[in-house]
């Protein structure tokens, strides 16, 4: 074998890298900051070559990104999908170039899941039933009708649609559970303001008692609508939000938030662990979620010891 290796038939195999095209939803959380970032590490610890591009929350621009992607004949594309609906098309166009698609985060509602390889995500569902657990905990005793106030995320995408269904099978049903407002925010601090403002210019008696925030920052956001009102956040209305970044541990700890379920960002290396598989001709399980807990003012401080967002 020494001899045949140092022959002129012997030729080192190039090791090409792979190249993996990622598009990315946006910028618009800490979450969506960490997830990126997560990402790119993840590439260079593996020696993949990454092309990320940034949809900044418009699904045409993800649909550019995966063209663009299939005329560079990527050998993997990885999607963060802003919204579930309208991925059959542009997933037919990959199929048909050949390259395998990885499903990050999100999820995508398509007739054929043969669309894509897997997706990577988590259980948004969960995270809603560990908020709503948390309220119907807190409000165990309290007398009369609990009205609760929602910020949703982005209309349409999995985190949004989930959260809610998952919070509203604990406190769905209950007869003095009122939702009184309930609107969508973008997951942006900005928004989360505006529309907290909004359901805040209601008469005292029909002031919500319990917000509901699907991120931390429309929970920010809705903290200083709250705090403009001339209201205290975390006492006078009872706050839960989902993500769980290092400010919104601080602002657990602080007392103006009750409650943050977390939500992991961290989902590079298991993205680029499936990329290697793929492409090594394995099967991947369907769907695979990352381990998630729920923090309260005790395990706030404890918790932000090794926040890595
Ligand atoms: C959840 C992710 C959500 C975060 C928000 O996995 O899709 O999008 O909860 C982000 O912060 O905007
Ligand atoms: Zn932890």
């Amino acid at each position: 074998i020494e001899e045949w290796m140092q022959s002129a038939e012997y030729v080192t195999p190039l090791k090409k890298s792979i190249v993996v095209g990622f598009s990315q939803l946006g910028t618009e959380s800490a979450w969506r900051m960490a997830n990126t970032t997560s990402i790119q590490d993840a590439a260079k610890e593996s020696g993949i070559t990454l092309v990320i591009k940034n949809a900044e929350q418009s699904q045409t621009k993800q649909f550019e990104a995966v063209r663009s992607f299939i005329r560079q004949k990527v050998d993997v594309i990885a999607i963060a999908p802003v919204v579930e609906s309208g991925w059959d098309d542009i997933l037919q166009e990959a199929k048909r170039a050949g390259i395998p698609v990885i499903i990050v985060d999100r999820s995508v509602d398509v007739e054929d899941s043969a669309l894509f390889v897997t997706t990577i995500g988590s259980d948004f569902y969960e995270e809603g039933v560990k908020a709503g657990k948390y309220i119907q905990d807190r409000l165990r005793n309290v007398p009369g009708t609990i009205r609760i106030a929602e910020l949703q995320g982005t209309s349409g995408s999995t985190p949004s649609i989930q959260r809610g269904e998952g919070f509203r099978s604990i406190l769905g049903e209950k007869n003095h559970i009122l939702f009184s407002q309930s609107a969508p925010a973008d997951f942006t601090e900005h928004k989360g303001r505006q529309v907290m403002h909004g359901f805040l210019q209601v008469p005292e008696e029909e002031r919500p008692q319990v917000l509901f925030a699907h991120n931390d920052e429309m929970a920010f956001g809705a903290i200083q609508a709250i705090q403009r009102a001339g209201l205290k956040p975390g006492e006078d209305i009872i706050i839960v939000s989902v993500d769980g970044s290092r400010k919104a541990l601080q602002t657990l700890a602080d007392g103006q938030i009750n409650a943050v379920v977390e939500c992991n960002p961290l989902l590079g290396p298991q993205l680029m662990q499936a990329v290697k598989e793929v492409i090594a001709g394995r099967t991947l399980p369907k769907r695979m979620v990352p381990r998630e807990d729920i923090f309260t003012r005790e395990s706030a401080s404890r918790e932000m010891l090794h926040r890595r967002f």
